[in-house]
């Protein structure tokens, strides 16, 4: 009987450890705020001085629409924004200086070839598995901080 209890305890104790650990690994991949951050990565970059570029799905959870207005990267690299485009059948990258807009409850992929955050010539490699730090800024003032890990672009992926 007191080891059923007790085990019953061990057990319920072992519940709410869990929820926080599933808790704080939500919290990881979407920090609270009003933007939701999915599935961002960096492309590897084999050669220091060589551009960079990072990808993710943005999702403003809010009610109001909201910009990407800047990307901190600290050292790594000088950050842009930009989306990359065709024009006569030449790829082309344009500076979104205004930043990049999330309208609310629309997923905003930036990915290869299409809306992206450009990291200017990066001060180190950047290989897989490493980790970036990235500090995404916002037009209503709050900021997110993510650990965002190298990935090599895959051809045809
Ligand atoms: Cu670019």
């Amino acid at each position: 009987m007191h080891f059923i209890q007790s085990f019953s305890r061990i057990y319920r104790f072992s519940l709410v450890l869990l929820a926080l650990l599933l808790g704080s690994v939500v919290y990881a991949g979407s920090p609270s705020g009003a933007v939701s951050v999915n599935e961002a990565w960096v492309r590897a970059v084999p050669v220091a001085g060589m551009n960079g570029a990072a990808y993710m799905t943005l999702v403003n959870q809010g009610e109001k629409t909201l910009t990407l207005t800047a990307v901190d990267m600290g050292d790594l690299a000088r950050v842009e924004l930009h989306e990359s485009v065709e024009h006569d059948g030449m790829m082309h990258m344009n500076e979104l200086a205004g930043g990049i807009e999330l309208p609310p409850g629309q997923p905003v992929v930036l990915k290869p070839g299409g809306l992206h955050i450009m990291l200017m010539g990066v001060s180190k490699a950047l290989l897989p598995d490493h980790t970036v730090q990235a500090t995404l800024r916002f037009s209503d003032g709050t900021s997110q901080t993510l650990e965002i890990p190298v990935k090599p672009l895959v051809p045809g992926s």
